[in-house]
């Protein structure tokens, strides 16, 4: 039989003892059960406490039988609740401990980055530092060869000129001084006083040669190492070389098969400090004779300063 029989059953007979005890008319008219029936009643209470003894027990048999079946799964429920509680809670931890860590982790990051910038500033300083070191030994090398200069002349020259004898010499030696027409290098000496050097013996020829040396092995064919000089041809006297003291030239140091006049336009005298391609190199063979209008380096002379 089904439990909800069993229920209804019980619950029938429950009413049915019930209607009898209390339902049926069996009172006096003040309310006192009529003596003929006293009995009855309590018969019937034995029996309805009888029926509730029944229906407990069937009610614990249910509960057991519920209880066994559904014991288990509720102590699994408990169980896995519990766990479940205990992952939260992890979880809750992990996540925590994940913040924490990402906050220390956006602390070392600023602070790789403020060290980074802090490196890059240094290494900027310190490179800029380095430059202005290079310029200052230049400068230095630049203002010691001035004053060896200076020292050699005995004071009688100019800071950069070379003395020779009773003469300052200048040589534009440097790349950034841009080369000039014959015209413009006068113009330049005239300028700082002196003028276009006069070579006119063997000691000023080797004495110059050895001073432009530094252009020798310089980049750029041999035309380009000229230094213009105080020699010019005299107007409308083609092959007639005189100084700019007005003297005529009377030993010159030309180069192997010049002065030439190529193409009847070179009027005018240069010293070379690298070779003539027609000749090897030879120190009293270093005069060429090209165009006036042609851009070369010069070399100025003046008068030194009394002893
Ligand atoms: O070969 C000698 C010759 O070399 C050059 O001309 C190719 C020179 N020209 C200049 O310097 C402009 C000539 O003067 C020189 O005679
Ligand atoms: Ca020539």
């Amino acid at each position: 039989m089904e439990n909800s029989d069993i229920s209804k059953n019980l619950l029938k007979g429950f009413k049915g003892t019930y209607n009898e005890l209390i339902c049926q008319d069996d009172f006096s008219t003040d309310g006192h059960p009529l003596p003929n029936r006293q009995d009855q009643q309590q018969v019937s209470l034995g029996m309805l406490s009888a029926l509730l003894l029944v229906v407990d027990i069937g009610l614990g048999v249910q509960y057991s039988k519920v209880s066994e079946k559904y014991g288990p799964l509720y102590q699994n429920l408990t169980h896995i609740s519990s766990e479940l509680e205990h992952l939260r809670a992890t979880h809750s931890n992990m996540i925590h401990a994940k913040e924490e860590a990402l906050t220390v982790l956006q602390k070392e990051l600023q602070k790789v980055n403020k060290t980074s910038g802090q490196l890059g500033s240094a290494k900027h300083t310190g490179m800029e530092l380095q430059r202005q070191v290079e310029s200052l030994q230049g400068q230095k090398m630049a203002l010691q060869s001035s004053v060896n200069e200076f020292v050699e002349s005995c004071g009688r020259c100019l800071p950069g000129w070379k003395l020779l004898n009773s003469v300052c010499y200048y040589f534009p030696l440097s790349n950034s001084i841009p080369l000039k027409t014959w015209d413009r290098s006068r113009d330049s000496c005239i300028k700082k006083g002196a003028d276009l050097a006069i070579i006119n013996s063997e000691e000023k020829q080797e004495f110059i040669n050895k001073a432009i040396q530094a252009l020798r092995y310089s980049s750029g064919s041999w035309h380009l190492t000229g230094f213009w000089i105080g020699l010019k041809e005299e107007e409308d006297k083609e092959g007639t070389w005189a100084w700019l003291d007005g003297t005529k030239l009377t030993q010159g140091y030309w180069a192997d098969g010049e002065p030439n006049d190529d193409m009847n336009n070179e009027d005018c005298a240069a010293i070379y400090s690298k070779n003539h391609p027609k000749a090897s190199w030879d120190a009293m063979k270093t005069w060429n004779d090209a165009p006036c209008r042609y851009a070369l380096k010069w070399i100025c002379e003046m008068k030194a300063k009394a002893a």
